[in-house]
């Protein structure tokens, strides 16, 4: 019988729900069956990753069964999340979670003589994402669904994510990542909903049957987009959503004739190109792209997802001038933002609408966020090179454009101001500026904290701003707390939940209720058990990477996050080196045990950042093997930051650096899941730490340095490192022992760009905020020294950040930029 009209209501039951037994037996029954009949294996024959997919293909049965129940409705309004990046991380945690059946699975494999967390650490993650903005994605993901709001993501199934950071004697290596390898039991592919993307090739004229003319672009090459959908459970699994992921085929999977004249390799040349779309993910951060394979993904996805919404649309409603009211497209940076030219192409030249109507509908559609200000991360492209790989978008991009600056030209304007406000940069060789092209696009433009939002309003889009002063908006991020608290600090969660009731876990406003129990000896002491009993954990795992042992004992300082210069991990290197230096000064006196631990990825081709992760560790290889310092200082760079390590570390944190150039660190999530967890954040005024500090209340927050406005003034003062420098002995000294080779025998000139960086120019003015970063590392001494008010400081960070929770981001993104119903 044709699917289309089978009935839904077989499907809740013929999924393995069914009652045969109490919930632990149907569940092992459940598990058994998969992996006998779909795994072919025997529990005896089974490995930890045999088990894993058992139970993950057990657990997406029970997401299909539940959303079979809305499968048959079509939602008032959905919303589209465009990304080239999802920073997934592990899924069976946060599958058991929202199910409501972690102990049942526990119970079940536990019957069955399998551990859990063995099974539960066989399953990879999946990296497809660099950092911030990818997590962010994954986090929104995870609260759209708990939200009940309808949602698909977008993105790209790269084959391999984040590279593996391997440590060589310092050095970072990248080795590609594997998570396909074995399978993903959580997908499902949809063959045939693939869609056909193309490139290249030339615009024609058509004669319409009713006379009229239309433009047509004839690509040289396509490539198919085959989805593969991922079930995004929701919190009591009331509501599920998809992530659809793009894989890229060749329309042929190999040339025949080629093949048969012997030509094997030449054969599959095509499809390689194709499929290279797909391969892997882009690992930069922030440094220039430029890469033509770079933007065949860009296209490659955003044109897939458009063709993919508009198909339902039109399937659904029939006309696409109703597409706003129905559908919110949301941009996560400007590497969608081809997305604006695609669907105006899309309206105009395959569905027949005229200009205007097209150019409504795609304002009211879509919605543009922006990360970062800094001029080298803001993305433009070639002239030239969109010219040959996307003709027709190029001429819709001049298009709009000439509109665009002949509606700014009627209120009479300078050659200089239209140069501004153009998507077309001339300064140097033409490039389509693309934060200019998602600005004009979308009907509201968001950044990601209250400071980047007002930046984004003063400076890059300040002459923008200026033509439709309501579209900029703020959206301070979030995280979701059922991965970043319920999942990753379950003895925190339980302890939370027996003091204010398990509503907290519904709706984290309820954590407030901790801060009466701030100042309460016998919770302050089970707060600080439950830290204790992580941090032992953090040390095995530590310890087992790096070989490096860690007392628990000691304050846990961590600065875990991409390593990139604007967030100062150097800063960081040069206070332990002071510190090192101050304790073999004075061995005597009563320092504060620390552990500074140090996590994150380098781009590739970024020499600076590879230098620091050297320099940690050779710092951390002479302070570790110094006796003088044994028991005070202990240094550990951990090799390979993931969402996984991050899921180990943050628990165990007791301090968290948020130290970034003021006004460079757009917002900072990291942040957010440390105070969650109690840490201490010593940080500058910068990204979303200024709210954190305005939550938790200034006394518990170490803040030290200069503000934005104090970094811009500082930088149109010239030679302030040089003044700097000289009024900082401390700093002289720890500058100078580096340079000198005190870290590097045998080779002293290895950290020479670093000390030139900072002794000239100094970008990110390390050295101005250095003196007031150490008098706030030592009030974090004393104040550790005190373990009632920390143990205060902590409960009332945990107490006070519920406000940073990712529903309350997506509550305000549905009503103010999706206009969209939540529930
Ligand atoms: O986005 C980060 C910001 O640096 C951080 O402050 C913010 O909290 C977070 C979420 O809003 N930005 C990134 O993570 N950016 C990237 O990962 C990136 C990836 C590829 C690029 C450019 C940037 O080409």
């Amino acid at each position: 019988r044709d699917a289309a009209e089978a009935p839904r209501s077989w499907m809740p039951q013929a999924a393995p729900v069914a009652p045969a037994g109490d919930d632990v037996t149907v569940m092992r029954t459940a598990i058994l069956a998969k992996l006998a009949y779909a795994l072919g294996k025997t529990p005896a024959t089974a490995r930890d990753r045999d088990w894993f997919v058992a139970t993950a293909l057990a657990l997406r049965d029970r997401a299909v069964a539940a959303n079979a129940i809305s499968a048959g409705i079509v939602p008032a309004k959905r919303v589209h999340y465009l990304s080239l990046e999802f920073l997934i991380g592990r899924l069976l945690s946060d599958a058991m979670g929202n199910l409501g059946v972690a102990e049942t699975v526990r119970a079940a494999l536990a019957g069955l003589d399998v551990d859990l967390d063995a099974v539960a650490g066989a399953e990879p993650d999946a990296a497809l994402g660099n950092g911030g903005l990818g997590r962010l994605a994954a986090c929104f993901m995870e609260s759209m669904a708990s939200l009940a709001i309808p949602a698909y993501g977008y993105g790209i199934r790269y084959d391999h994510g984040l590279f593996r950071q391997v440590i060589e004697d310092g050095v970072q290596r990248e080795v590609p990542e594997t998570w396909l390898a074995e399978g993903n039991p959580w997908e499902f592919e949809r063959a045939e909903a693939t869609c056909e993307v193309g490139f290249g090739g030339d615009v024609a004229m058509s004669v319409q049957p009713d006379g009229t003319l239309r433009r047509v672009w004839r690509p040289a090459e396509t490539v198919r987009a085959v989805p593969y959908d991922t079930p995004v459970i929701g919190r009591g699994a009331k509501h599920v959503n998809a992530l659809r992921l793009w894989a890229a085929r060749a329309p042929e999977a190999i040339d025949l004739a080629r093949f048969n004249a012997g030509d094997h390799v030449g054969a599959v040349a095509e499809r390689a190109r194709a499929e290279a779309i797909s391969r892997v993910l882009y690992p930069s951060d922030g440094t220039p792209a430029g890469q033509e394979l770079r933007l065949r993904q860009e296209f490659f996805f955003t044109s897939a997802s458009l063709q993919d919404l508009v198909r339902r649309h039109v399937a659904e409603r029939g006309d696409l001038r109703s597409l706003p009211d129905h559908a919110a497209i949301q941009l996560n940076d400007t590497h969608p933002a081809i997305a604006v030219p695609e669907l105006m192409r899309l309206l105009v030249d395959v569905h027949g609408l005229s200009w205007e109507d097209a150019w409504h509908v795609t304002t009211q559609t879509l919605g543009y966020t922006n990360h970062t200000l800094m001029p080298e991360a803001l993305e433009t492209w070639p002239v030239e090179l969109m010219e040959r790989l996307l003709p027709r978008h190029m001429q819709i991009i001049y298009l709009i454009n000439w509109m665009h600056l002949e509606e700014v030209s009627k209120h009479g304007s300078s050659p200089e101001h239209l140069a501004e406000v153009s998507l077309i940069d001339e300064s140097h060789g033409k490039r389509v500026r693309m934060g200019h092209l998602a600005f004009l696009g979308a009907r509201r433009v968001n950044g990601v904290s209250a400071l980047h939002t007002e930046l984004m309003r003063q400076t890059v889009f300040a002459p923008l701003h200026a033509l439709d002063t309501d579209k900029i908006v703020n959206k301070t991020n979030g995280i979701t707390f059922r991965r970043w608290l319920h999942n990753a600090n379950p003895g925190l969660t339980a302890l939370a939940v027996e003091a204010v009731g398990a509503k907290a876990l519904d709706d984290p406003r309820h954590l407030e209720g901790l801060a009466a129990f701030a100042d309460d000896a016998s919770f302050q002491a089970r707060y600080a058990a439950v830290r204790r009993e992580r941090k032992e954990a953090l040390a095995r795992v530590v310890e087992d990477r790096t070989g490096i042992t860690l007392d628990p004992e000691a304050l846990f300082d961590v600065q875990i996050k991409r390593i990139h210069e604007y967030k100062r991990q150097l800063l960081n290197i040069l206070e332990t080196v002071a510190l090192y230096q101050a304790i073999k000064a004075e061995p005597h006196r009563d320092w504060t045990p620390r552990v500074k631990l140090f996590a994150g990825k380098a781009a590739p081709s970024y020499h600076q950042a590879k230098l620091i992760i050297r320099l940690a560790s050779d710092v951390a290889k002479r302070v570790n093997a110094d006796p003088d310092v044994a028991g005070r200082l202990t240094v550990a760079f951990v090799p390979n930051y993931s969402v996984s390590l991050a899921e180990s570390i943050i628990p165990a944190a007791d301090l968290s650096e948020q130290i970034s150039t003021a006004g460079l660190e757009a917002s900072g999530t990291g942040n957010m899941k440390l105070a969650l967890n109690g840490a201490l954040t010593i940080g500058t005024l910068d990204g979303a730490n200024i709210e954190i500090k305005d939550h938790v209340g200034p006394d518990n927050i170490f803040i030290f340095g200069l503000d934005a406005a104090g970094v811009q003034r500082t930088q149109s003062q010239p030679g302030y490192a040089s003044r700097a420098i000289a009024a900082s002995p401390r700093l002289r000294a720890a500058l100078d022992m580096i340079a000198a080779g005190g870290f590097s025998p045998g080779e002293p000139g290895r950290f020479r760009p670093l000390v030139d960086e900072l002794t000239h120019g100094d970008r990110f003015l390390l050295t101005a905020d250095f003196d007031d970063y150490w008098r706030a590392q030592r009030e974090v001494d004393a104040a550790w020294r005190r373990p009632k008010t920390w143990w205060r400081s902590a409960i009332l960070n945990t107490a006070r950040t519920a406000w940073f929770s990712s529903d309350r981001t997506m509550r305000e993104y549905a009503e103010e930029i999706w206009r969209v119903r939540v529930g």
